[in-house]
């Protein structure tokens, strides 16, 4: 009696296509949700950092960040009580927390412009969604981040 072994393999392969496929549909769901950026987010280009050491405001050229092209902006960093800060060093990361990748360059924070303005180079983003970029600033001041949230 060949033909019972034989179907029931082939049932076998069916219900794992099935659940192949159910995986695959779970992933794709799951892509979906992730490029929504939630709403309750903070997107201010302004923002005070994390332990209120520093005031940064993030300058871009144009009006919208655009993705897959290398960018500098401006970082304008000043003391919570509006000193500028010229003197610091910061370095640059971030990525997008909902999808476990972090930015596809280095960016580096080397150049002071004074006024508190200090050149950012080598900014990209090669999607569009929620981006968070971090600045760790070091000064005199202290040790603290400036966090922004971009919705790309
Ligand atoms: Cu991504």
């Amino acid at each position: 009696m060949p033909a019972i072994p034989f179907l029931a393999a082939t049932r076998r392969i069916a219900a794992s296509k099935i659940v192949a496929a159910l995986a695959v549909a779970t992933l794709f769901a799951g892509c979906i949700a992730a490029a929504q950026s939630p709403g309750e987010l903070d997107y201010s280009r302004t923002r005070s950092s994390e332990h209120g050491i520093y005031r940064g405001t993030i300058i871009v050229s144009g009006d919208s960040i655009p993705t897959g092209r290398l960018q500098s902006w401006t970082l304008h960093l000043e003391t919570a009580d509006g000193a500028p800060v010229d003197v610091a060093t910061v370095s640059v990361d971030g990525g997008m927390p909902q999808h476990g990748h972090g930015l596809p360059t280095k960016p580096q924070v080397k150049l002071a412009l004074g006024n508190g303005n200090h050149l950012v180079e080598g900014m990209k983003f090669n999607m569009g969604g929620w981006w968070v970029v971090k600045f760790h600033v070091n000064s005199t001041a202290g040790n603290d981040s400036l966090v922004f949230n971009l919705s790309l």
